[in-house]
């Protein structure tokens, strides 16, 4: 079979594939773009599940790249939903005339890097051959689903629904008697919605979490306008702060405020809503006295809205609040005021296997009709390492990361052995702790500049080295180690899926102190990478 040749391939057709088609198409390159949904927009595409919405402020969670393109559009809600960030993104392939670029209904099942050529050889699953010089991943950090490993999934006798992985039809839980595993922001979103019809729903915990107020709301005309009028902020706010979105923050510890200070700031922060409870004091992350106000403020606020103490003693979390990722909800406390809305802690009874009727745990049943697994994703790394990925040599990405456990790249971009291989929001990049179109956006500049740096120069490879990837991820490490992250279990650090434990791998400087640092290094000649130019072998930047 002949292989179609195009001078770039990227896989996914979410916010990153999406731009990273857009620009490298201003180039002038031949882009395909591979999607195995019948539709754009990646993980929204697939998160259908009841109250999906995005957690940034639906006006900086946009692109900013195009003037034009951002005062084209009006968010409806303070948090977009899901079906207005799938009509969003939409609206975008409209804008930009992407489709005709997008293979839908398709999957990259294999890449290998071919050394004669040196391209990539793109295999699909629809038995498709395609050579590109580059080979650039969108698939994102959080796209491919965790169900965890339980026995007797295939003998339970009523509905089952992954919160990632939801069915386009809408799902009717009326009189139903409902099982939800899992209470991470898609649980904490799904639940108040599933309990206004569900008969019984029984919300199976490992972990309790702090969810803080979401206050979503309509945005007026006054507020569109605003949002409109204040483009230039809203991108200034992707280039200069750490999150890529402007948070109301007080700029200082909690350490230098009084009780009284303290809590008058953290009823703001509750009163207006956000992920502020993670902002309002900047030290949260690294000190434990202002982590611990925050986190007993929202254990006291639970005692206040949980009316059974025994509930609400059951629904405190423990651990340093913001190790796992911030969650904000609506109704999520106040719902298990409810007497048909239960709440069992897996704790010391935790799940055995699903059966017919239900769900065995280690001391009881719990019978339902339908399972709602709310139990996330093979973060950061899943999506790369589903895919037999080869780079130089054969060597596969799973060999290099040894299967998730050790995962090494240089700037979170790049990995020496993949020549001409990008990764959009990889791991060891500041992706989930930044506002995502924020980081996307910046991603996709870099990529875009970096291959007009190598078509420029008539270069055929850019790799990166292994000391600058080897000093890239003791720069990741060193900055973790120093804050709280890596002293809780999370998705951040892989412990959500059994045997994939690996460290933090997320960049936690800031995405405006990365911006730097990726200027930087493409200032000075992309430092770190080595090129190899046809007939005259290869040529390496500093940092050697
Ligand atoms: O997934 P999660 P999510 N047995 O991994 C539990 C983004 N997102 O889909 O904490 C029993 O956070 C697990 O328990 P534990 C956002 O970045 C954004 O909710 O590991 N329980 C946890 O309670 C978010 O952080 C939005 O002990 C098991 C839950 O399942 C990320 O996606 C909306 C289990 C999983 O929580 C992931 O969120 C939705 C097991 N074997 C998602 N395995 C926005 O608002 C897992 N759990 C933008």
């Amino acid at each position: 079979m002949r292989a179609k040749q195009y001078d770039a391939v990227v896989i996914g057709a979410g916010f990153s594939g999406l731009y990273m088609l857009h620009k490298l198409r201003e180039r002038g390159l031949s882009v395909r773009v591979i999607e195995a949904a019948d539709g754009v927009g990646g993980v929204w595409y697939w998160s259908r599940y009841p109250g999906a919405k995005c957690d940034s402020d639906s006006i900086f969670y946009n692109f900013t790249f195009s003037e034009e393109l951002y005062k084209k559009w009006r968010w409806k809600d303070r948090y977009a939903s899901q079906p207005e960030i799938l009509e969003y993104l939409n609206f975008v392939a409209d804008e930009l005339e992407l489709r005709s670029d997008i293979q839908f209904k398709t999957r990259v099942t294999e890449a290998s890097f071919q050394e004669e050529e040196k391209t990539w050889k793109i295999t699909t699953d629809t038995n498709e051959i395609i050579e590109a010089k580059y080979l650039i991943s969108g698939m994102g950090c959080l796209s491919t689903t965790n169900i965890p490993p339980f026995e007797g999934v295939s003998l339970f006798q009523g509905e089952q629904y992954h919160t990632g992985r939801w069915p386009h039809e809408q799902v009717d839980f009326t009189g139903k008697r409902v099982v939800v595993i899992g209470n991470g922001s898609s649980g904490v979103q799904a639940m108040p919605e599933i309990a206004k019809e569900a008969k019984e729903l029984t919300l199976l915990m490992r972990t309790p979490h702090y969810v803080g107020e979401a206050r979503n709301h309509l945005l007026s005309k006054e507020q569109q306008d605003e949002a409109i009028a204040n483009y230039k902020e809203i991108r200034d706010a992707f280039f200069t702060t750490p999150g890529g979105i402007r948070m109301f923050t007080t700029g200082k510890s909690a350490t230098e405020f009084s009780a009284e200070q303290q809590k008058e700031t953290l009823d703001y922060v509750w009163k207006t809503g956000a992920l502020a409870l993670g902002s309002a004091f900047p030290d949260i992350g690294v000190n434990k006295e202002t982590n611990n106000v925050v986190a007993q403020y929202v254990r006291d606020k639970i005692d206040e809205i949980v009316e059974q103490p025994e509930t609400a003693e059951q629904l405190h979390p423990d651990y340093y609040i913001t190790t796992k990722r911030l969650i904000i909800g609506t109704n999520f406390y106040e719902m298990f005021n409810e007497d048909h809305v239960h709440i069992v802690s897996l704790k010391d009874n935790p799940i055995e296997r699903i059966v017919e009727n239900g769900v065995k745990l280690r001391n009881e049943t719990i019978e339902c009709d339908v399972i709602v697994y709310a139990t996330g994703y093979e973060a950061m790394t899943g999506s790369l390492l589903k895919i037999n990925l080869q780079g130089r040599n054969g060597q596969t990405i799973q060999e290099k990361w040894e299967k998730g456990r050790n995962v090494s790249t240089y700037l979170g971009l790049t990995m020496e052995n993949f020549p001409n291989f990008f990764m959009i929001t990889g791991p060891q990049s500041p992706s989930v702790l930044t506002n995502m179109p924020s980081a996307i956006e910046q991603h996709v500049d870099w990529i875009d500049q970096c291959i007009g740096y190598v078509e420029s120069n008539g270069l055929q490879t850019i790799e990166a080295q292994q000391n600058a990837e080897i000093a890239w991820g003791k720069q990741c490490d060193d900055l973790a180690n120093s804050t709280l992250f890596p002293q809780t279990n999370s998705w951040y650090t892989g412990a959500n899926i059994d045997g994939t434990q690996r460290g933090f791998v997320i960049y936690v400087g800031g995405l405006d102190s990365y911006r730097k640092i990726c200027d930087q290094v493409a200032e000075r000649q992309y430092e770190g990478f080595t090129f190899e130019k046809a007939f005259q072998g290869i040529v390496k930047s500093s940092m050697q």
